[in-house]
Protein backbone atom coordinates (compact mmCIF):
# COMPACT_ATOMS: atom_id res chain seq x y z
CA UNK A 1 0.00 0.00 0.00
CA UNK A 2 2.50 2.42 1.05
CA UNK A 3 5.03 1.62 -2.05
CA UNK A 4 1.24 1.64 -4.02
CA UNK A 5 1.09 5.22 -2.73
CA UNK A 6 4.67 6.50 -3.19
CA UNK A 7 4.38 4.96 -6.81
CA UNK A 8 1.36 7.59 -7.26
CA UNK A 9 2.98 10.31 -6.02
CA UNK A 10 5.95 9.85 -8.21
CA UNK A 11 3.12 9.87 -10.87
CA UNK A 12 1.67 13.40 -10.01
CA UNK A 13 5.17 14.83 -9.84
CA UNK A 14 6.30 13.11 -12.76
CA UNK A 15 3.46 14.07 -14.79
CA UNK A 16 3.58 18.06 -13.34
CA UNK A 17 6.54 17.96 -14.44
CA UNK A 18 5.60 17.05 -17.73
CA UNK A 19 2.85 19.79 -17.87
CA UNK A 20 5.69 22.60 -16.30
CA UNK A 21 7.39 21.80 -19.71
CA UNK A 22 4.82 21.90 -21.55
CA UNK A 23 3.65 24.99 -20.40
CA UNK A 24 7.44 26.12 -20.58
CA UNK A 25 8.01 25.70 -24.18
CA UNK A 26 8.35 29.15 -25.62
CA UNK A 27 10.83 30.62 -26.88
CA UNK A 28 14.48 30.01 -26.83
CA UNK A 29 15.23 33.10 -25.14
CA UNK A 30 13.41 32.57 -22.57
CA UNK A 31 15.19 29.23 -21.78
CA UNK A 32 18.29 31.26 -21.80
CA UNK A 33 16.82 33.60 -19.20
CA UNK A 34 15.58 30.80 -17.06
CA UNK A 35 18.43 28.96 -17.13
CA UNK A 36 20.40 32.26 -15.94
CA UNK A 37 18.05 33.19 -13.52
CA UNK A 38 18.60 29.44 -12.28
CA UNK A 39 22.64 30.28 -11.97
CA UNK A 40 22.37 33.51 -10.68
CA UNK A 41 20.12 31.95 -7.97
CA UNK A 42 22.56 28.89 -7.62
CA UNK A 43 25.66 31.41 -7.36
CA UNK A 44 23.98 33.81 -4.96
CA UNK A 45 22.70 30.87 -2.91
CA UNK A 46 26.53 29.38 -2.93
CA UNK A 47 27.84 32.83 -1.56
CA UNK A 48 25.57 34.36 0.38
CA UNK A 49 26.72 34.25 4.21
CA UNK A 50 24.90 35.21 7.28
CA UNK A 51 27.20 36.69 10.03
CA UNK A 52 25.31 37.16 12.92
CA UNK A 53 25.75 40.55 14.87
CA UNK A 54 24.69 42.85 17.67
CA UNK A 55 24.45 46.55 17.47
CA UNK A 56 24.67 48.37 20.81
CA UNK A 57 24.24 52.39 21.27
CA UNK A 58 27.68 54.62 22.50
CA UNK A 59 26.61 57.88 21.92
CA UNK A 60 24.67 60.62 20.49
CA UNK A 61 26.42 62.61 17.36
CA UNK A 62 25.36 65.38 15.17
CA UNK A 63 25.86 65.67 11.67
CA UNK A 64 29.30 63.31 12.16
CA UNK A 65 31.34 62.51 9.10
CA UNK A 66 33.94 60.02 9.82
CA UNK A 67 36.35 58.16 12.49
CA UNK A 68 39.42 57.16 14.18
CA UNK A 69 40.78 54.38 16.72
CA UNK A 70 43.31 55.03 19.52
CA UNK A 71 44.70 52.17 20.67
CA UNK A 72 43.34 52.20 23.88
CA UNK A 73 40.20 51.92 22.13
CA UNK A 74 39.08 55.16 22.59
CA UNK A 75 37.15 56.87 19.23
CA UNK A 76 37.44 59.83 17.58
CA UNK A 77 34.76 61.22 15.90
CA UNK A 78 34.17 64.29 13.25
CA UNK A 79 31.34 66.12 13.24
CA UNK A 80 30.54 68.45 10.04
CA UNK A 81 30.06 71.59 12.00
CA UNK A 82 33.30 71.86 12.99
CA UNK A 83 33.62 69.98 16.01
CA UNK A 84 35.90 66.81 17.25
CA UNK A 85 35.06 64.60 19.82
CA UNK A 86 36.78 61.42 21.84
CA UNK A 87 34.43 58.96 23.33
CA UNK A 88 34.81 56.08 25.16
CA UNK A 89 33.18 53.30 23.84
CA UNK A 90 33.89 51.28 27.37
CA UNK A 91 32.82 53.78 30.05
CA UNK A 92 30.67 55.98 27.43
CA UNK A 93 32.29 59.42 28.33
CA UNK A 94 32.90 61.75 25.56
CA UNK A 95 35.35 64.83 25.19
CA UNK A 96 35.30 67.56 22.95
CA UNK A 97 38.75 68.22 21.60
CA UNK A 98 39.64 72.10 21.53
CA UNK A 99 41.51 74.14 18.67
CA UNK A 100 39.80 73.27 15.41
CA UNK A 101 40.24 75.23 12.23
CA UNK A 102 36.74 77.48 10.93
CA UNK A 103 35.52 74.75 8.12
CA UNK A 104 32.50 75.80 5.68
CA UNK A 105 29.72 74.03 6.76
CA UNK A 106 26.74 73.78 4.11
CA UNK A 107 26.00 71.51 1.44
CA UNK A 108 27.37 68.41 1.74
CA UNK A 109 30.87 70.73 3.02
CA UNK A 110 32.11 70.76 7.14
CA UNK A 111 34.85 69.08 8.65
CA UNK A 112 35.31 65.67 7.10
CA UNK A 113 37.90 62.72 7.49
CA UNK A 114 39.98 62.33 10.19
CA UNK A 115 43.32 59.61 10.47
CA UNK A 116 46.25 59.13 12.75
CA UNK A 117 49.53 59.21 11.45
CA UNK A 118 51.10 55.63 11.37
CA UNK A 119 53.64 57.34 13.84
CA UNK A 120 51.10 58.53 16.09
CA UNK A 121 52.35 56.92 19.09
CA UNK A 122 55.77 58.98 18.69
CA UNK A 123 54.93 62.05 16.91
CA UNK A 124 51.35 63.02 18.46
CA UNK A 125 50.32 63.79 14.40
CA UNK A 126 47.00 63.57 12.96
CA UNK A 127 45.24 64.78 9.84
CA UNK A 128 42.07 66.23 9.18
CA UNK A 129 40.25 67.16 5.67
CA UNK A 130 37.51 69.63 5.60
CA UNK A 131 36.00 72.28 3.45
CA UNK A 132 37.32 75.68 3.35
CA UNK A 133 36.00 78.59 1.69
CA UNK A 134 38.37 80.87 -0.69
CA UNK A 135 39.10 82.56 -3.93
CA UNK A 136 36.53 80.90 -6.43
CA UNK A 137 34.50 79.07 -3.99
CA UNK A 138 35.13 76.41 -1.78
CA UNK A 139 37.06 73.42 -1.71
CA UNK A 140 38.98 70.66 0.75
CA UNK A 141 41.83 70.61 2.45
CA UNK A 142 44.22 68.40 4.42
CA UNK A 143 45.48 69.44 7.83
CA UNK A 144 48.17 68.43 9.63
CA UNK A 145 48.42 68.94 13.58
CA UNK A 146 49.50 67.60 16.48
CA UNK A 147 46.80 65.99 19.14
CA UNK A 148 47.88 66.56 22.88
CA UNK A 149 45.64 64.34 24.79
CA UNK A 150 48.14 65.07 28.09
CA UNK A 151 45.50 66.97 30.38
CA UNK A 152 41.97 64.73 30.01
CA UNK A 153 40.00 67.82 30.99
CA UNK A 154 41.81 70.46 28.35
CA UNK A 155 42.39 67.80 25.12
CA UNK A 156 43.29 69.82 22.30
CA UNK A 157 45.12 70.46 18.99
CA UNK A 158 48.45 72.12 17.84
CA UNK A 159 50.32 73.60 15.18
CA UNK A 160 47.98 73.14 12.52
CA UNK A 161 49.56 73.16 9.13
CA UNK A 162 47.82 72.95 5.66
CA UNK A 163 49.03 70.37 3.21
CA UNK A 164 46.62 70.17 0.54
CA UNK A 165 44.06 71.92 -0.90
CA UNK A 166 41.89 70.71 -3.75
CA UNK A 167 42.34 72.92 -7.01
CA UNK A 168 40.78 74.53 -8.13
CA UNK A 169 38.37 76.11 -5.77
CA UNK A 170 34.59 76.39 -7.15
CA UNK A 171 31.36 77.19 -6.29
CA UNK A 172 29.04 75.01 -4.88
CA UNK A 173 29.10 72.58 -1.65
CA UNK A 174 28.89 69.07 -3.31
CA UNK A 175 31.21 65.87 -4.00
CA UNK A 176 34.56 67.06 -2.06
CA UNK A 177 34.86 63.46 -1.27
CA UNK A 178 38.64 64.18 0.93
CA UNK A 179 38.62 60.67 1.69
CA UNK A 180 42.11 60.51 3.34
CA UNK A 181 43.90 57.10 4.47
CA UNK A 182 47.94 56.15 4.98
CA UNK A 183 49.34 53.39 3.61
CA UNK A 184 52.40 50.73 5.16
CA UNK A 185 54.94 52.71 3.58
CA UNK A 186 53.40 56.15 5.35
CA UNK A 187 52.45 57.45 2.00
CA UNK A 188 48.85 59.83 2.55
CA UNK A 189 46.00 58.88 0.23
CA UNK A 190 43.34 61.44 -0.78
CA UNK A 191 40.30 60.76 -2.35
CA UNK A 192 39.28 64.19 -4.50
CA UNK A 193 35.91 64.16 -5.43
CA UNK A 194 34.95 66.68 -8.88
CA UNK A 195 32.60 69.20 -7.06
CA UNK A 196 29.85 68.28 -9.39
CA UNK A 197 31.42 70.22 -12.02
CA UNK A 198 32.14 66.97 -14.28
CA UNK A 199 35.27 67.58 -16.57
CA UNK A 200 37.80 68.50 -13.79
CA UNK A 201 38.00 64.75 -13.26
CA UNK A 202 39.86 64.24 -16.81
CA UNK A 203 41.90 67.84 -16.41
CA UNK A 204 45.35 66.83 -15.65
CA UNK A 205 45.92 70.62 -14.58
CA UNK A 206 42.98 69.54 -11.36
CA UNK A 207 43.55 67.65 -8.94
CA UNK A 208 39.72 67.07 -8.54
CA UNK A 209 38.13 63.71 -10.01
CA UNK A 210 41.44 62.13 -8.87
CA UNK A 211 42.71 59.68 -6.42
CA UNK A 212 46.17 61.25 -5.21
CA UNK A 213 49.13 59.96 -3.46
CA UNK A 214 51.16 62.33 -1.15
CA UNK A 215 53.87 62.14 1.30
CA UNK A 216 52.94 63.12 5.20
CA UNK A 217 54.36 66.68 4.76
CA UNK A 218 51.60 67.12 1.58
CA UNK A 219 54.12 66.72 -1.18
CA UNK A 220 53.66 64.56 -4.07
CA UNK A 221 55.02 61.26 -3.57
CA UNK A 222 58.05 59.91 -6.18
CA UNK A 223 56.91 56.90 -8.04
CA UNK A 224 53.26 58.26 -9.14
CA UNK A 225 52.35 57.61 -12.68
CA UNK A 226 52.28 61.48 -13.78
CA UNK A 227 54.98 63.33 -12.88
CA UNK A 228 55.75 64.78 -16.68
CA UNK A 229 52.37 66.54 -16.55
CA UNK A 230 53.32 69.62 -14.55
CA UNK A 231 53.23 70.07 -10.70
CA UNK A 232 49.48 69.36 -10.18
CA UNK A 233 49.80 65.90 -11.94
CA UNK A 234 52.69 65.05 -9.81
CA UNK A 235 50.03 63.94 -7.27
CA UNK A 236 47.76 62.02 -9.39
CA UNK A 237 47.48 58.32 -8.73
CA UNK A 238 44.93 58.04 -10.71
CA UNK A 239 41.78 59.93 -12.72
CA UNK A 240 38.53 60.07 -13.74
CA UNK A 241 36.41 59.80 -10.53
CA UNK A 242 33.07 61.10 -9.62
CA UNK A 243 32.78 61.48 -5.48
CA UNK A 244 35.06 58.55 -4.15
CA UNK A 245 33.60 58.67 -0.60
CA UNK A 246 35.60 55.28 0.66
CA UNK A 247 39.27 54.04 0.17
CA UNK A 248 40.88 51.29 1.95
CA UNK A 249 43.49 48.67 1.41
CA UNK A 250 42.94 44.74 1.40
CA UNK A 251 45.04 42.19 2.74
CA UNK A 252 46.52 41.81 0.09
CA UNK A 253 47.62 46.00 0.25
CA UNK A 254 45.54 46.31 -2.81
CA UNK A 255 43.93 49.67 -2.92
CA UNK A 256 40.00 49.95 -3.25
CA UNK A 257 37.78 52.83 -3.39
CA UNK A 258 33.89 53.27 -3.34
CA UNK A 259 32.17 55.79 -5.58
CA UNK A 260 28.54 57.50 -5.41
CA UNK A 261 27.68 57.09 -9.07
CA UNK A 262 25.27 59.91 -10.47
CA UNK A 263 21.38 58.47 -11.60
CA UNK A 264 22.41 54.86 -11.20
CA UNK A 265 26.03 53.39 -11.12
CA UNK A 266 27.54 53.21 -7.57
CA UNK A 267 31.23 51.59 -8.29
CA UNK A 268 33.49 49.83 -6.37
CA UNK A 269 36.69 50.16 -7.87
CA UNK A 270 40.10 48.59 -7.79
CA UNK A 271 42.71 51.74 -7.34
CA UNK A 272 45.59 50.82 -10.30
CA UNK A 273 48.21 53.55 -10.67
CA UNK A 274 47.63 55.53 -14.00
CA UNK A 275 44.35 54.53 -14.62
CA UNK A 276 41.38 55.80 -15.67
CA UNK A 277 38.01 55.44 -14.32
CA UNK A 278 35.97 57.18 -16.89
CA UNK A 279 33.57 60.05 -15.46
CA UNK A 280 32.26 62.02 -16.72
CA UNK A 281 32.51 60.27 -20.12
CA UNK A 282 31.31 57.03 -19.01
CA UNK A 283 29.42 55.69 -16.08
CA UNK A 284 26.59 52.44 -15.68
CA UNK A 285 24.56 55.39 -14.39
CA UNK A 286 22.81 58.35 -16.16
CA UNK A 287 22.57 62.32 -15.09
CA UNK A 288 19.98 63.21 -12.49
CA UNK A 289 18.45 65.26 -15.95
CA UNK A 290 17.61 62.34 -17.85
CA UNK A 291 20.77 62.76 -19.89
CA UNK A 292 22.39 59.21 -21.12
CA UNK A 293 26.20 58.57 -19.66
CA UNK A 294 27.16 55.80 -22.16
CA UNK A 295 27.72 53.02 -19.87
CA UNK A 296 31.41 51.48 -18.85
CA UNK A 297 31.41 48.32 -21.52
CA UNK A 298 30.90 50.75 -24.32
CA UNK A 299 34.17 52.29 -23.68
CA UNK A 300 37.13 49.64 -22.81
CA UNK A 301 40.12 52.37 -22.62
CA UNK A 302 37.85 53.08 -19.09
CA UNK A 303 39.03 50.97 -16.23
CA UNK A 304 35.30 49.39 -15.26
CA UNK A 305 34.14 48.86 -11.75
CA UNK A 306 34.46 45.40 -10.12
CA UNK A 307 30.66 45.72 -9.31
CA UNK A 308 28.33 48.15 -9.75
CA UNK A 309 24.68 48.44 -8.31
CA UNK A 310 21.47 50.18 -10.22
CA UNK A 311 19.29 50.51 -7.88
CA UNK A 312 22.23 52.53 -5.84
CA UNK A 313 23.36 51.72 -2.59
CA UNK A 314 24.97 55.34 -1.88
CA UNK A 315 28.14 54.46 -0.67
CA UNK A 316 29.84 56.59 2.25
CA UNK A 317 32.63 54.86 3.35
CA UNK A 318 34.50 51.58 2.97
CA UNK A 319 36.50 49.31 4.99
CA UNK A 320 38.07 46.18 5.13
CA UNK A 321 37.32 43.52 7.76
CA UNK A 322 40.86 41.91 9.29
CA UNK A 323 39.30 41.20 13.15
CA UNK A 324 38.07 37.55 14.57
CA UNK A 325 34.81 38.93 15.98
CA UNK A 326 32.93 38.50 12.53
CA UNK A 327 34.57 35.47 11.13
CA UNK A 328 32.50 35.44 8.07
CA UNK A 329 33.17 39.16 7.56
CA UNK A 330 37.03 38.63 7.37
CA UNK A 331 39.16 40.34 4.28
CA UNK A 332 35.28 41.61 3.28
CA UNK A 333 34.98 44.69 1.50
CA UNK A 334 32.33 46.50 4.49
CA UNK A 335 30.30 49.48 2.93
CA UNK A 336 28.33 51.95 4.60
CA UNK A 337 25.55 52.94 2.57
CA UNK A 338 23.44 56.05 3.13
CA UNK A 339 20.01 55.94 0.81
CA UNK A 340 20.16 52.17 1.35
CA UNK A 341 20.48 52.67 4.94
CA UNK A 342 22.67 49.56 4.86
CA UNK A 343 25.94 47.77 5.00
CA UNK A 344 26.72 45.95 2.42
CA UNK A 345 29.08 43.09 2.34
CA UNK A 346 31.51 42.44 -0.01
CA UNK A 347 33.48 39.38 -1.62
CA UNK A 348 36.44 40.74 -3.11
CA UNK A 349 37.95 37.51 -4.03
CA UNK A 350 35.23 35.97 -5.95
CA UNK A 351 35.38 36.72 -9.83
CA UNK A 352 33.60 38.62 -10.68
CA UNK A 353 33.08 40.65 -6.80
CA UNK A 354 29.98 39.90 -5.78
CA UNK A 355 27.36 41.15 -2.76
CA UNK A 356 27.62 38.43 -0.11
CA UNK A 357 25.36 40.16 2.95
CA UNK A 358 23.46 43.09 3.60
CA UNK A 359 22.62 44.83 7.25
CA UNK A 360 19.48 46.62 7.12
CA UNK A 361 20.17 49.23 9.52
CA UNK A 362 17.10 51.60 9.40
CA UNK A 363 19.49 54.54 9.39
CA UNK A 364 21.46 56.45 6.61
CA UNK A 365 25.31 54.85 7.04
CA UNK A 366 27.85 57.94 7.26
CA UNK A 367 31.19 55.73 8.88
CA UNK A 368 32.39 52.42 9.79
CA UNK A 369 35.90 51.77 11.72
CA UNK A 370 37.14 48.50 12.81
CA UNK A 371 38.51 48.80 16.36
CA UNK A 372 41.45 47.11 18.24
CA UNK A 373 38.92 44.14 19.40
CA UNK A 374 37.77 43.08 16.18
CA UNK A 375 34.46 45.16 16.93
CA UNK A 376 32.90 47.70 14.24
CA UNK A 377 32.16 51.19 14.98
CA UNK A 378 28.99 52.84 12.66
CA UNK A 379 28.39 56.21 12.61
CA UNK A 380 24.86 56.81 11.50
CA UNK A 381 24.32 60.06 8.93
CA UNK A 382 22.43 63.51 9.79
CA UNK A 383 21.55 65.55 13.49
CA UNK A 384 20.56 63.55 16.31
CA UNK A 385 22.37 60.42 14.66
CA UNK A 386 24.05 57.64 16.86
CA UNK A 387 27.45 56.65 17.25
CA UNK A 388 26.72 52.30 17.06
CA UNK A 389 29.07 49.58 17.79
CA UNK A 390 28.48 46.25 16.69
CA UNK A 391 30.08 43.16 18.58
CA UNK A 392 29.12 38.84 17.90
CA UNK A 393 26.53 37.88 19.41
CA1 LIG B 1 33.79 54.69 -13.38
CA1 LIG C 1 24.96 54.99 -18.40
Amino acid sequence: MKILRLSMFATVILTSSLILMACNAQTNSSKFEQKAAAETAKTTSVSRINQTYQVKTIAQVNEPWAMAALKDGRVLVTERKGKLKLFDPKTKQQVEIKGLPTVAYGGQGGLGDIVLHPQFQRNHWFYISYAEAGQGGYGAVVVRGELDLSDAQNSQIKHLKTIWTQVPKVQGQGHYSHRILFDADEKLWISSGERQKFDPAQDMNSNLGKILRLNDDGTAASGNPFTDRGEIAKQVWSLGHRNPLGLAFDDKSQLWSVEMGPKGGDELNIIIKGENYGYPVVSNGDHYDGTDIPDHDTRTEFKAPEISWTPVISPSSLIFYTGNQFPAWKNKALIGGLSSKAIVIVDTEMKPVIEVQRLKMQQRIRGLLEVEDGSICVLEDGENARLLQLTAQ
